[in-house]
């Protein structure tokens, strides 16, 4: 069996423990966040994962990148939105936008920065309240990421970790129940084998002021001696080796966290460089010593990880769409006490039970998600297909959400929506690409987590993003909201509202 206990910690931790911690709430000030705070506290419940709630009143806040938005008239500068859950759903009204002309936030507005085109969440300072860490989509190796702290009245202020901008992800790698920060540096080119990718492991709590607790090994020591000239290169650096490895040949692009060999310590799964302009996939599984790294199979992706099965190992889907040789499928890898299994399960819209059919171009798979919409304890998966025709509307774009069970995904009672599905706002136009990103988080606290999505197309690429209340039955449209950047007052013009949700 599985070690449940540490793998609950990992992914429900106690909502009051974590309200109590840190005196968040005799600090408050008065205000709309700290009463939702208080009657979150007195409502069991009510409990979204910590990790995505940033105001502690027990509702998961969605997070929206749009990397696109020009900002203090920098083209593509890019911002975050946050949208904070409430019982009656997502509200535009109740939102905080980030960019680097934010006050409080350090850096400034620099054009094709992209900033938002990465973003993790967890509780870095150990007060309760989940934190946000915003990285960048340029190549730069110096741009830096940006934490903004959670608190009562929701995200506040702004510290700079310098340097390490790309794709930060946030987890217990080392299993002690503090969060931790693996942080990648960007990587100029892709073009040459030895590239190499500064990477750092910061053993949580974080301090405010930017500080961890320690600076851990990246690399488990049973990692170090690797050879330079096999596809798994060596680890670090001459120079690096002497007090452990501290960055990456063959630069990889982390997408997910979770516990895929149940053993209490957090994994990541990752796009991995192999070399000669190939990508492949990758797990960094986690440990107390540093990460030990693994291949998996398959390409590259979308990635998102959840206990679909319901057997205390988190799973691993991965979506190929962008690869047309793997003609739009999604992939499910099972997680298990050796970690996730060679052996796999294919989806897509040839299952049984699975509305559409599936044609060339459907990009089935562009997206993916995982949680648990219906509440019976098995994740389950959504899948963006981007490029799926709906009536005789071209490209319009499709989520199709697919339950998880004891034998995994299955495609009994499966769903699909579109913006001609009844209750969706909008209408589906050509090349509309709804569904280019998804996530499923509760923002309604109810215990089903909502299915969001966004089409990145819409209105001229200004984006908009589309929220569905989860229930027992699953999602459904009925009730549900949409926004676009007008609606938030952020930038507009080309903003790629909704390239990445969580
Ligand atoms: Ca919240
Ligand atoms: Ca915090
Ligand atoms: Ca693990
Ligand atoms: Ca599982």
């Amino acid at each position: 069996m599985p070690r449940a206990s540490r793998t609950n910690r990992l992914t429900m931790p106690l909502l009051a423990a974590s309200l109590l911690v840190g005196g968040g709430l005799s600090s408050f000030t008065l205000g709309q966040g700290s009463a939702e705070a208080a009657a979150g506290a007195a409502r069991a419940d009510v409990a979204a994962k910590p990790s995505d709630d940033f105001n502690g009143d027990g509702y998961g806040d969605l997070v929206v990148g749009a990397p696109g938005g020009t900002v203090s008239g920098k083209a593509e500068a890019g911002y975050v939105a946050v949208t904070y859950g409430a019982k009656n759903g997502l509200d535009p009204a109740r939102k905080k936008v980030i960019s680097r002309s934010t006050s409080g936030v350090p850096g400034t507005a620099t054009a094709k920065e992209f900033f938002g085109s990465t973003f993790t969440k967890g509780d870095l300072d150990h007060d309760g309240y989940a934190d946000l860490v915003i990285g960048v989509g340029g190549r730069s190796a110096d741009a830096g990421s940006v934490v903004l702290w959670g608190s009562p009245a929701g995200l506040t202020g702004g510290t700079k970790i310098a340097t390490f901008g790309r794709s930060p992800m946030a987890g217990d790698f080392d299993g002690d129940d503090t969060t931790d920060l693996a942080l990648f540096a960007g990587v100029p080119s892709y073009g040459d084998d030895g590239a190499v990718q500064q990477a750092r492991l910061w053993k949580g709590p974080i301090a405010r002021t930017g500080t961890p607790a320690k600076t851990l090994d990246f690399l488990d020591k049973s990692q170090w001696d690797r050879l330079d000239n096999d596809q798994h290169p060596a680890p670090c650096t001459e120079q690096d080796c002497e007090d452990g490895p501290r960055s990456l040949l063959g630069p990889v692009v982390p997408k997910a966290v979770g516990d895929l060999n149940g053993d209490g310590y957090a994994d990541i799964a990752m796009d991995r460089y192999a070399g000669d302009g190939e990508w492949g996939s990758g797990v960094l599984y986690g440990s107390p010593t540093g990460f030990k790294r693994a291949r998996v199979p398959g390409a590259p992706g979308a990635l998102a990880i959840g206990d679909i099965n319901g057997d205390g190992y988190d799973d691993l889907v991965r979506g190929d769409a962008d690869y047309p040789e793997y003609n739009s499928r999604a992939y499910v890898s099972y997680g298990s006490a050796g970690g996730i299994k060679e052996e796999g399960q294919k989806l897509d819209q040839n299952m049984p039970g699975v509305p559409g059919v599936e044609e060339e171009g459907d990009l089935f798979g562009r997206s993916v998600a995982v949680g648990d919409v219906t509440g019976d304890g098995y994740a389950d998966v959504a899948v963006g297909a981007v490029g799926e025709d709906v009536g005789t509307v071209a490209d319009a774009g499709s989520v199709v959400l697919l339950r998880g069970s004891a034998d995994g995904v299955t495609g009994a009672g499966a769903q699909v929506f579109h913006q001609n599905t009844a209750g969706v706002r909008g209408v589906a136009e050509k090349g509309d690409l709804f569904g280019a990103d998804t996530a499923l988080l509760d923002v309604t606290g109810d215990g089903h987590a909502d299915l969001a999505a966004s089409s990145v197309e819409e209105n001229t690429r200004a984006g908009a993003v589309w929220s569905l209340r989860g229930t027992a039955t699953g999602p459904t449209a009925t009730g549900s909201v949409a926004f676009g950047p007008k609606d938030i007052g952020a930038p507009n013009l080309a903003a790629q509202f909704g390239s990445r949700l969580r």
